[in-house]
């Protein structure tokens, strides 16, 4: 058999669980998960590498169903991107459920490319028989190349996509070497983590008004030294983030420290601050400097 080796973007409306999908496939948490919608904001890109095919996963922010500000044209934009540039596309969608939303994120999908509907969170279908009329009328909406009922939760059917995946991909030798999981560096996934601790603490609105950026980043011997910002935009806000006393920062940073020292496998310091940065969403220069285009 022929090595195969290629990219495959994961696209489809916010909060499919298309983050999570990816971390399972690669069996590491690259890319931050909530429960919330919109929690993606960068293309992570997972590696999985297996003796017959080298699978270069793209996971891509949930299209934002308005486009309200800069930063939402911008992820719609590198939505788009991914979606035209990869080999194949997973379409993430939930079981039983293909609403407005999902459409548009699908329409988005550039014509003529290769799209695999991947059918989310079966295992929260109670009557497995729901499925069969679902994934008919599915099967109407666009000429997909296959339709997988999955669970990124319990792994169920995962082996069936990479199987499909893999037969969907070119024939060619790996781009990376077997052992590297993502192309993202470490002062990415340390703002990550911390991010993800904003949206999974704080309330209504606020986690979609914070961003991280990490100010300095130092190796001294086995432990990393990591000073990070938190950018809001108003006062109010930046008294939420702190807590009574800075308490709710404390515990945030602690949550996001752990999970940075078990990706690095090491020791880490992680120092943060909170600091008001006015509409940073609608800054087209503040963006830029976040790495937003
Ligand atoms: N029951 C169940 N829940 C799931 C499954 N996959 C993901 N979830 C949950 O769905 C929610 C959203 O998951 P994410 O992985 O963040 O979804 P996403 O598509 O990346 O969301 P955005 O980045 O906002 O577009 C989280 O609460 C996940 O735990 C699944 O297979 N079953
Ligand atoms: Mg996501």
């Amino acid at each position: 058999m022929k090595h195969r080796c290629g990219t495959v973007a994961l696209v489809g409306r916010p909060n499919t669980g298309k983050s999570s999908l990816l971390n399972k496939l690669v069996g590491e948490k690259l890319s931050i998960v909530s429960p919330r919608p919109q929690t993606t904001r960068h293309l992570v890109t997972g590696i999985l590498t297996r003796p017959e095919c080298q699978y270069i996963f793209v996971d891509a922010p949930g299209n934002p169903p308005q486009l309200k500000s800069v930063l939402h044209k911008s992820l719609n934009r590198r939505v788009g991107e991914a979606a035209s540039q990869a080999d194949i596309v997973l379409f993430v969608l939930e079981a039983l459920r293909f609403g407005p939303e999902d459409k548009a994120a699908l329409a988005r999908i550039p014509e003529g490319q290769r799209v695999i509907a991947v059918v989310n969170k079966v295992d929260t279908v109670k009557r497995a028989a729901d499925l069969i009329p679902f994934l008919e009328r599915l099967s109407k909406t666009r000429d997909f190349s296959a339709l997988i009922p999955l669970s990124a939760r319990t792994g169920r059917n995962l082996p069936e996509l990479l199987r499909v995946v893999a037969e969907a991909l070119p024939e060619g030798p790996a781009t990376y070497p077997e052992d590297q999981l993502t192309d993202k560096d470490e002062r990415f996934f340390a703002a990550e983590m911390l991010r993800e601790k904003l949206f999974l603490t704080l309330g209504e609105e606020l986690p979609y008004r914070c961003e991280v950026v990490i100010d300095s980043f130092k190796e001294e011997g086995r432990l990393r030294r990591i000073e990070a910002s938190i950018l809001v935009e108003r006062d109010s806000q930046k008294a939420i983030v702190l807590g009574t006393g800075g308490e709710r920062l404390k515990v945030m940073a602690t949550a996001a420290r752990k999970d940075l020292e078990r990706l690095f496998q090491g020791k880490v310091y992680l120092g943060v601050w909170v600091k008001v940065r006015r509409a940073w969403t609608d800054d087209a220069r503040v963006l830029r400097q976040l790495g937003y285009e």
